[in-house]
């Protein structure tokens, strides 16, 4: 984790937030994939491994934390709030159907020696009236969307473009656009209003993901 006022700047800082998708990079590959995100630029890494029990997320979420630590990269962990004081990451990312922001970031905050800094809790927003409900319980930033069918959330209905610009004007927590956001439609997404996004599968499937990353950077504004 990394302190806890630097923590609070690079979330408000942040344009591109990248995921450690066991879906996309073999177990085996994931300090390499950190290293990378970092190297690009991305400004918050999340570790997200459906399907995995508790421990191995544990030791996978070890194994990445350094690095992103060295890098001064906010380490989220997807699902398991609970991990964040044990394995030295600076927040919890929770769905709509699990912990309430409140019950997350008590999990999250956990203290072993009494002293952790606060975790930040993001969370999933699919509509607007959503979003506006999550930043009302605290959450420090949302996710918005999908925007775009994915493979990477199969089966969740795209929500498009067109409340892009009223979930800003509505909600003051840092909104990240996700869901088949490319390199080849983010300036479409910008021109909708996105100041911040998520990138998955087009950064992982990239043949250089840090390259990927930089492109990504000089496009958001
Ligand atoms: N959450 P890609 S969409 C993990 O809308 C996730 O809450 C979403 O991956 C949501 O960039 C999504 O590969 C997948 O489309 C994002």
């Amino acid at each position: 984790m990394i302190g806890e006022t630097t923590v609070g700047a690079r979330l408000a800082n942040a344009r591109l937030y990248g995921i450690l998708d066991l879906g996309y990079v073999a177990e085996d590959s994931l300090e390499r994939a950190a290293a990378q995100l970092c190297e690009g630029g991305v400004d918050i890494v999340q570790l997200r491994a459906k399907g995995r029990d508790e421990r191995a997320i544990e030791e996978m979420a070890n194994r990445v934390a350094p690095i992103l630590h060295d890098a001064g990269v906010p380490f989220i962990i997807n699902d398991f709030p609970e991990l964040v004081p044990s394995v030295g990451a600076d927040g919890a990312h929770v769905g709509q159907e699990d912990f309430s922001v409140a019950d997350a970031r008590w999990r999250a905050g956990r203290a072993l020696d009494g002293e952790v800094p606060l975790p930040i809790i993001g969370k999933s927003t699919h509509s607007v009236e959503q979003a506006v409900a999550a930043a009302a319980e605290g959450a420090d930033y949302i996710g918005f969307g999908p925007l775009f069918p994915t493979p990477t959330k199969a089966g969740r209905p795209a929500i498009g473009l067109a409340e892009i610009a009223r979930v800003h004007s509505l909600v003051n927590v840092p909104i990240f656009c996700i869901g088949g956001v490319k390199l080849e439609n983010l300036g479409e997404v910008i021109a909708a209003g996105a100041r911040r996004v998520v990138i998955v599968s087009g950064i992982l499937q990239a043949r250089d993901v840090a390259a990927y990353c930089r492109e990504a950077k000089a496009i958001l504004p």
